[in-house]
């Protein structure tokens, strides 16, 4: 059973896997025996990560590089192929989110959340999807969101860029389905995160962020979770324990995608 969810010789690229939701993936890939690529877009994030790796005893590789700019991708895949091998899974976490009023969002902003959250899957895919019919399979795990399911104020392009993102996975599983490929999508709930830092603040006089009380009612397990939330189900999606598991959306959100709320 070990063997099972075992990543030993396997090469996973986390996307933005310096700090988080990618960083816990890469960590738990480690543990689990694979070697580490990860990107970023800018330097210092890059510095950041590679101190965090350091300070838990992982080799990884990894540069600055936009998920957006398909040049880049292609010359840093190449690099990695050729200074630590082909990817066997690759984990497309990178993502921004601009929280503004539809009526209010600039469409530069709009296509750049669309453009992160989207397209920087896309053009990761495709660039490792030949080398991973060429080589018998491969596994793809795409960072949904519980904005693939449900709306709210404030995050129209984020909440269209992730429910895109998964009817990528179902398109990407059904199109490379039949040369082993595996892919789906993990769907966090609300995870305390820099990303959701804002969503959290502590109010002037002590108090919870409304926001942050309405997460907490919202969710059954009556808490925000934790990036290390998703270790566990992303070593499964990664592993030949998920082999015929194939265009699915993993959601892991405490609950709150079948809970009505708390009655206030
Ligand atoms: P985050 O704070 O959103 O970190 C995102 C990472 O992505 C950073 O390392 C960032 O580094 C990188 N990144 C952003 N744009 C990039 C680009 N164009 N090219 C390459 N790298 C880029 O962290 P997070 O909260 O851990 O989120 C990770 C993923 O989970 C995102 O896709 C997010 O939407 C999703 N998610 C988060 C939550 C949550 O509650 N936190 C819930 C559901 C889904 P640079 O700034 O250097 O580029
Ligand atoms: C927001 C949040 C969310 C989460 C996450 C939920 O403003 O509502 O940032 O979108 O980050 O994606 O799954």
């Amino acid at each position: 059973m070990k063997d099972m969810f075992s990543l030993e010789g396997k090469v996973a690229w986390v996307t933005g896997a310096a700090y988080g939701i990618g960083y816990a993936i890469a960590k738990a890939y480690a543990q689990a025996g694979a070697k580490i690529v990860f990107n970023c877009s800018r330097q210092e994030t890059l510095d950041r990560g590679f101190e965090a790796y350091r300070a838990d005893g992982i080799e990884a590789f990894g540069k600055v590089c936009d998920v957006t700019d398909e040049d880049e991708v292609k010359s840093f895949y190449a690099e990695v192929c050729e200074k630590v091998g082909p990817v066997d899974i690759l984990v497309n976490n990178a993502g921004m989110i601009k929280r503004i009023p539809m009526t209010e969002m600039e469409a530069a902003d709009f296509r750049r959340v669309i453009d992160v959250d989207l397209t920087g899957p896309f053009i990761v895919s495709k660039a490792v999807i030949p080398s991973m019919i060429e080589r018998g399979g491969g596994k793809i795990i795409n960072i949904c969101s519980m904005m693939s399911e449900l709306g709210r104020e404030t995050v129209s392009a984020y909440a269209a860029a992730k429910g895109g993102l998964k009817m990528l996975t179902k398109n990407i599983a059904s199109e490379y389905g039949e040369y082993n490929i595996q892919c789906n999508g993990i769907g966090p709930g609300y995870i305390a995160t820099e990303q959701t830092a804002p969503l959290r603040e502590r109010q002037s006089d002590g108090s919870r962020h409304p926001f942050d009380s309405f997460i907490i009612a919202k969710t059954p397990a009556a808490r925000w979770g934790d990036a290390d939330d998703l270790a566990g189900p992303a070593v499964f999606l990664a592993s030949s324990a998920s082999d015929f598991v194939n265009g699915h959306i993993l959601y892991v959100d405490g609950g709150i995608l079948a809970y009505i709320g708390k009655q206030p």
